[in-house]
């Protein structure tokens, strides 16, 4: 998921010029101070950057990212756009946004499509809480064609991710997936399958995740059961089970990208077609959000509470144990601060990525991973200097290596192979599912250069 929707040659054209020396980050190398923040993507820079998706292991230090905001329990009609916000407006005030968004969601016959335009990579919702266990539900109609997935997921900051995932070649089947930390591992898949036609029809998803017991349900009715017992790691001495808190994400993305993976592409159904039906129809391939339902686990003891303001990690294991359910603020005064900086930029900078020219530094650092070409209806037309992409070409050139070129997650770095470097082990090429997360570094990496 993460994806942008930028033509994809205004996209290249400003990444390849622009991206070039913005930090990566990963396991083994942090990011540096000026630039603290590991954005989900792999990349380092300030504001956003330090928001939802920060990784906290591979950020300069364990405070660079902004605390998450913790579980609220919420009815999500998504009848309109109310409540999703660009990402290059949302400061980390969950109160101002539900949902926040990349690429372009539209309102459509009161459900939401997050869309995909020809040579795009989507359109991906992340939640503007987090959830410690819990359960959460969304109702959906999926994407079809090859190359085309769907995606419903929860995914922590350091990685730890449930799925739903949905290949449009195979419109019967629920594809289900977990992942520890982000280590790949293709053996735990599972798949749900006699559905009726997925494109067609609403179903409803949900998943259930407590400290023993991850559930997937489709219209209520149990479609897999894996428990955190029988996933006990020997080598690592842990249990590799995802247990921290996640915000819940809904996209639409290109597996069959034909930049992709070979693997990724086969599991994916085959390459995209972007003169698919839908395209030539519509002008862009889709998927439909009917109510998506979050409700908190509450815990009366950690793991699992939500009972004050923010989750932050107190080590970097990144194991249940070492999350703090605490009430450090959750909201930066500008696109120019971080987890260890909150007031930066201060009074006087917009409200609105700009630039970043508030960071105070001769270098430029990036604000926003990726910007959108045009954030959803409801982003605040605050004719502020206008944001997003927008004004791409000036913020790039004043600024970000990365931010303004959508959902450029590996920069100017060896594509690909950053996500392989992010987590640690990888190389491995994808044959089976695909960590949603872990694919869409790899696509935006292959479409930056
Ligand atoms: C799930 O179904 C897909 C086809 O939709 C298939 O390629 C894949 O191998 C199946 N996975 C498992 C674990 O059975
Ligand atoms: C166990 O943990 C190690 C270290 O994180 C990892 O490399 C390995 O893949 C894990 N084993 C399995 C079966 O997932
Ligand atoms: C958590 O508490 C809320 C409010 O008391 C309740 O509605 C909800 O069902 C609880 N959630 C779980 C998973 O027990
Ligand atoms: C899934 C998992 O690792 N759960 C752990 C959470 O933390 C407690 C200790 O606080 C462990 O006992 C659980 O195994």
């Amino acid at each position: 998921m993460i994806r942008s929707l930028l033509p994809i040659g205004v996209t290249i054209l400003g990444a390849t010029t622009v991206l070039a020396d913005q930090p990566t980050c990963s396991l083994t190398q942090k990011c540096p101070k000026e630039a603290p923040c590991c954005s989900q993507y792999g990349q380092c820079g300030v504001g956003a950057y330090c928001l939802g998706g920060c990784d906290p292991r591979m950020s300069f230090s364990l405070d660079s990212c902004v605390p998450a905001p913790v579980c609220e329990s919420k009815v999500f009609p998504m009848d309109s756009l109310d409540g999703i916000v660009d990402v290059s407006k949302y400061l980390g005030d969950p109160k101002t946004a539900d949902w926040v968004a990349q690429g372009e969601p539209l309102v459509y016959d009161g459900t939401v499509l997050l869309t995909m335009p020809p040579k795009s990579v989507g359109t991906v919702l992340a939640s503007s809480t987090y959830m410690w266990y819990g359960n959460v539900k969304a109702k959906l109609k999926t994407s079809r064609g090859a190359g085309v997935v769907t995606a419903f997921i929860l995914l922590s900051d350091v990685k730890d991710e449930i799925d739903y995932e949905f290949v449009g070649v195979d419109l019967t089947t629920a594809q289900t997936n977990y992942y520890f930390q982000g280590i790949p591992d293709y053996d735990n898949s599972g798949n749900i399958t006699g559905l009726s036609d997925t494109y067609e029809n609403f179903h409803e998803y949900e998943i259930r995740w407590t400290p023993d017991t991850i559930t997937w349900l489709v219209d209520g009715k149990v479609g897999r059961v894996k428990k955190k017992s029988d996933t006990w790691n020997a080598t690592a001495n842990q249990w590799d089970y995802p247990q921290t808190p996640a915000r819940v994400q809904l996209s639409i993305w290109p597996g069959g990208a034909d930049t992709n993976a070979p693997g990724t592409i086969e599991w994916a159904g085959g390459k995209i077609d972007w003169n698919s039906e839908d395209i030539k129809n519509y002008g862009y391939d889709f998927a439909t959000f009917g109510q998506v339902e979050i409700e908190c686990y509450n815990a009366s003891s950690p793991p699992g509470t939500n009972k004050h303001t923010s989750y932050t990690y107190n080590n970097i294991r990144a194991t249940n144990d070492t999350v703090i359910d605490g009430d450090k603020p959750t909201v930066l005064k500008s696109f120019s601060g971080t987890g260890l900086n909150m007031n930066a930029g201060g009074s006087s900078s917009s409200k609105s990525a700009s630039s970043a020219s508030a960071s105070g530094t001769s270098a430029p650092v990036a604000t926003i991973p990726g910007g959108t070409a045009s954030g959803p209806g409801s982003a605040p037309a605050s004719g502020d200097d206008d944001s997003g992409s927008g004004d791409s070409s000036s913020s790039s050139s004043s600024a970000p290596k990365c931010q303004s070129t959508g959902f450029s997650q590996s920069c100017g770095s060896d594509d690909s192979g950053s996500s392989n470097k992010n987590n640690g082990a990888r190389g491995v090429e994808r044959t089976l599912g695909a960590s949603a997360f872990a694919v869409v570094v790899a696509i935006a990496g292959m479409l930056w250069l």
